[in-house]
């Protein structure tokens, strides 16, 4: 139960927004800039290793002013030390809200239920470090005596996206000699692939699940050890060798034949999406050892601390969510782009989709209430520049406002000629190219013809936000992340919305226990769904049959 709070749209911030944007819609960024040349540098703003320009929005001085009232208004101070304080924050699962918790240094203290969960947390990352190092030096050996040069996380959701994505940011920094693979679909094609050229006598399973229960995972664990044993002539011990196991129940995993010895703990204090800095990145940790993990933990604790202290006006979580509301409610854009400049970043978009929408796809406020204003936007992307050939079109010249999100880095991991500063130059036109445009004018003066002139003028006025860092580390990377992860909790705690539980996701994982005992029933069954899903089912059970 919550204490009803002032509904956001009465809110005076709220009301002057509204006043104010139908001023701020007709303004131009050509004219924002030509009004005030050190704009470019003037809103700007940079912590933890990350340089973020917000030059190039819709906004006016009194536009950000507003935004910052209506967040002092809905309370985000006292909503961010709630969170850092520990208070069950979760309301409808009755949990604190402690990813802050995962990067905090050794010897800080945060309290939940009376007990500083600090030294728990560096001691699982203890373990899961003293377990790399013998993973990757060889002193860990499979049951045959083989040392290990698979890797194999399976898991799904935020038991996966994370790892999955931090591993490719993260290449660069890995042991090149193993191999790491990621299974989550329960698609058996997923765990066919991935350990179809592997060597069991290699190969090492992480089973990652925070509840142990989910379908796909246990499905894909029970696989799993199928394969291991089959390669290794039934001994059942060998499954002591090859699978650890990342989860918060204990009474599961030895239940599924893991030696709990072998267990990576978490609490219940971090949510799937916030897990990635958990023991939930173990397959991260084996990829770039210990040492670069602890650097990422502390990019990410540099951002933490960064929007846990820094005022308004100067911290970029804050401002981006701020930017992301005015779009959205004012506006009416639907989506938001994540556009990463870099190659190693290519499932930084799909990490985000998981991090946004599960957080801030929600229809209620905390007490309960229908809201009546927009939540979370859409967020989708690509690396640039391959989304240029592709969807940009839609971006420069379509009829929806879609703000984009440029990600890039001063310095490349990879010098390769003029690689980069072509990369680069590619980021500064876009941005350039949506905020300018080319009006008529422009268009006549190229001597285009006066038919052709309609379809060749930029409107221009499109907004952006150019996000950048020195270099791709596992320290930017984790203020990278820790960035979103704030920015998310800001615009939830402005629409007053419970960004930390995910109703519709458990949804799914009830839903199709229904329908399995009729697609596998031998004898057939009484089907009591809609004449559509019952149609499908009757027909899948009569077309799959020439297969088995
Ligand atoms: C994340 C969600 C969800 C979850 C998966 C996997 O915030 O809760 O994506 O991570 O459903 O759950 P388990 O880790 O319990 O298998």
């Amino acid at each position: 139960m919550t204490a009803m709070v002032k509904p956001l749209t009465k809110r005076p911030a709220w009301k002057a927004m509204a006043i104010h944007y139908k001023k701020a819609r007709e303004l131009h960024l050509r004219e924002l800039f030509a009004d005030d040349p050190n704009r470019g540098e003037r809103l700007t703003a940079e912590a933890a290793g990350v340089f973020l320009d917000y030059s190039k929005n819709r906004i006016t001085d009194e536009t950000l002013k507003l935004l910052l009232k209506l967040a002092e208004e809905c309370g985000l101070r006292q909503r961010i030390d709630a969170m850092f304080r520990g208070d069950k924050i979760n309301i409808t699962e009755n949990r604190a809200v402690l990813h802050v918790a995962l990067r905090a240094p050794r010897g800080a203290s945060i309290v939940v239920d009376g007990e500083n969960v600090v030294p728990q947390v560096h001691a699982v990352l203890d373990k899961m470090a003293d377990f790399s190092d013998r993973v990757r030096s060889g002193s860990w050996k499979g049951h045959s005596g083989k040392r290990i040069r698979n890797v194999v996380n399976i898991g799904i959701g935020g038991s996966d996206l994370g790892p999955v994505m931090a591993y490719e940011a993260l290449k660069h920094y890995s042991d090149r000699s193993m191999r790491f693979r990621f299974v989550s679909n329960i698609d058996g094609t997923d765990f066919a692939e991935a350990v179809r050229d592997l060597d069991a006598a290699e190969t090492l399973f992480i089973v990652s699940s925070k509840t142990f229960t989910t379908l796909e995972t246990m499905t894909n664990a029970s696989t799993a050890r199928a394969w291991l044993l089959q390669g290794a002539q039934g001994e059942e011990k060998a499954v002591a060798k090859h699978f650890v196991a990342v989860s918060t129940n204990a009474a599961k995993v030895s239940e599924f034949g893991i030696d709990t010895a072998n267990m990576f703990g978490f609490w219940d204090w971090v949510g799937g999406r916030y897990s990635m800095d958990s023991a939930i990145g173990l397959s991260t940790m084996l990829a770039i050892g210990p040492d670069h993990f602890r650097g990422m933990l502390n990019g990410f604790h540099l951002m933490d601390e960064h929007f846990r202290t820094a005022p308004f006006e100067r911290n970029l979580p804050v401002l981006m969510g701020l930017l992301a509301i005015w779009y959205n409610n004012f506006f009416g854009a639907q989506t938001i782009a994540v556009l990463p400049y870099e190659q190693y970043l290519k499932r930084f978009p799909a990490y985000l989709q998981q991090l946004t929408m599960e957080s801030n796809g929600k229809h209620v406020t905390l007490d309960g209430t229908e809201v009546d204003y927009q939540t979370g936007p859409i967020y989708w992307g690509e690396p640039g520049t391959n989304g240029q050939h592709s969807f940009y079109q839609l971006i420069h010249q379509g009829t929806r406002l879609i703000p984009c999100d440029f990600i890039a880095f001063f310095e490349t991991l990879n010098p390769l000629g003029r690689h980069h500063d072509i990369l680069l130059a590619n980021v500064f036109a876009q941005s350039e190219a949506l905020a300018f445009g080319k009006t008529p004018e422009q268009v006549k003066a190229e001597g285009i013809p006066e038919w052709l002139a309609p379809h060749r003028v930029f409107e221009g006025n499109r907004p952006s936000n150019t996000i950048l860092a020195q270099r791709l580390t596992p320290e930017t990377l984790g203020s990278l992340v820790a960035l979103y992860e704030h920015s998310v909790f800001a615009q939830g705690a402005i629409w007053n919305i419970g960004s930390f539980d995910q109703w519709g996701v458990e949804l799914g994982k009830v839903l199709a226990q229904r329908i399995i005992p009729e697609l596998e029933s031998t004898t057939e069954p009484e089907l009591g769904h809609d004449s559509s899903t019952n149609h499908l089912i009757r027909c899948y059970r009569k077309s799959r049959e020439p297969s088995r």
